[in-house]
């Protein structure tokens, strides 16, 4: 069992103070903090190593091309994938969505086939299939989530009615970021599956929380970004199947990415080359690479049972709070609480807590349709990671109450 209390001083942007109050970090869904052995990774890196990748014979760029390559491995084995070449590196989860849908999509949609998604995406787990879906006149379609502040599940049970043999794609988060909810992923899939549809998980909310292991998830493409689980900004990853990214078209020309160029036409590497046009990130998927390091001495499973006991106790203590409404499950749910007042809104809340140190986000969390579901236009959120713990729990109860009293709730 790792010692939680330690694990604090592993983060140095934690030892600090906010309007004269030790910081609370309680943002974790938007970005998580760094241990010190990434950052060190990334000023290693740019002090002894730095070099381009893969279009070099000297020292400096083969100890890059090896740093960058051991870095695809290590995150291959950190989700479980058969090869490295099944890892593709991405800006993020946003950017690897994309890829699927521009270059799966672009090559196999048609007319009059169906892209099925969950009422509760992120915007970048929407947006990219409504271009596709406008490109190549395929259609979207819905599954419903149970009421969100009841369950906040999706509606299994409407998966018969909506999984037909039109479906070519089911997309969906693996955990919502904005209830909480963790979608039964391997389930999902070997229901897609028995329709011939290919499935795409957003995997922003899970990496870093939970063990992933996409064989046994059995999904075609799994997208997520480095920045959610210990990485830097500007790096994440696709993975996906290799037989299917091997028949896939790429999505971005330039450098790196073909075989043989000539004045009218070119030919393409094999993946991941192929999907990874331009100099790419070669620091930041080195740093990602320790991230992996770093989760997985602390161990996903722990960490998983550590954020989500302090998400059931933040669930708990808020429940009590006159006026509340908390979205998604009140039992086994992600590190995230995400609550409404009718009288309060959401951006008070967020000033008036930064006020006491402690970091909070409030709005539409990039979920306007499942807000308008919902009934909401935002909502205030509590995400919870390693360093978090139950003291600072009671700090943000107790600095809501304050708030409520403020605005006359309480
Ligand atoms: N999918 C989900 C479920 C997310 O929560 C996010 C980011 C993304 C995709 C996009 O990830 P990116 O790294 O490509 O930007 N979510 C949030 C959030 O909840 N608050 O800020 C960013």
């Amino acid at each position: 069992m790792p010692d939680w209390k330690k694990i604090r001083s592993d983060f140095p942007v934690l030892d600090q103070q906010v309007h004269g109050k030790p910081l609370i970090y309680l943002d974790n869904a938007a970005t998580t903090q760094k241990p010190r052995v990434v950052l060190e990774a990334l000023a290693r890196f740019y002090a002894r190593d730095n070099s381009n990748v893969h279009r070099g014979l000297h020292t400096l760029s083969m100890r890059a091309t090896d740093a960058y390559e051991g870095a695809r491995a290590r995150v291959g084995k950190f989700i479980n994938a058969a090869d490295p070449a099944e890892i593709i590196f991405t800006r993020g989860t946003t950017e690897a969505i994309n890829l699927v849908a521009a270059s799966w999509g672009g090559a196999n949609l048609q007319p009059g086939d169906v892209i099925l998604l969950t009422e509760m995406e992120h915007h970048s787990n929407l947006v990219p299939w409504q271009l596709i879906a406008q490109r190549t006149g395929a259609k979207l379609r819905y599954v419903p989530i149970l009421g969100a502040d009841v369950e906040g599940g999706l509606d299994l049970a409407q998966l018969d009615a909506l999984l037909t043999p039109e479906v070519k794609i089911f997309a969906f988060t693996h955990v919502s970021n904005t209830t909480g909810t963790i979608n039964p992923a391997a389930h999902l899939c070997s229901r897609a599956k028995k329709v011939g549809a290919i499935t795409v998980i957003d995997g922003a909310q899970s990496i870093g929380h939970l063990p992933v292991d996409v064989r046994t998830i059995g999904c075609d493409f799994y997208a997520f970004s480095g920045h959610k689980m210990a990485g830097p900004t500007g790096i994440g990853a696709l993975y996906g199947r290799r037989a299917l990214l091997d028949a896939m078209p790429p999505w971005q020309g330039g450098g790196g990415m073909i075989s043989l160029v000539d004045y009218f036409e070119s030919r393409w590497k094999p993946s991941p080359e192929r999907f990874e046009a331009g100099t790419p990130n070669v620091a930041d998927a080195v740093a990602l690479g320790v991230a992996c390091d770093y989760l997985d001495a602390l161990g996903r499973d722990q960490i998983a049972a550590h954020d989500g006991a302090l998400a059931r106790l933040a669930y708990e203590k808020l429940s009590v709070l006159p006026g509340i409404r908390l979205l998604g499950p009140r039992g086994e749910r992600s590190g995230l609480v995400s609550f409404a007042f009718k009288d309060v809104h959401a951006h008070d809340i967020v000033t008036f807590a930064d006020e006491d140190g402690i970091a909070l986000r409030g709005g539409h969390h990039c979920n306007q349709p499942l807000m308008k579901k919902l009934g909401l236009t935002s909502t205030t959120r509590a995400s919870f990671y390693v360093y978090n713990t139950a003291e600072e729990i009671d700090v943000f109860a107790a600095s809501l109450r304050r708030i409520l009293k403020f605005f006359g709730g309480a």
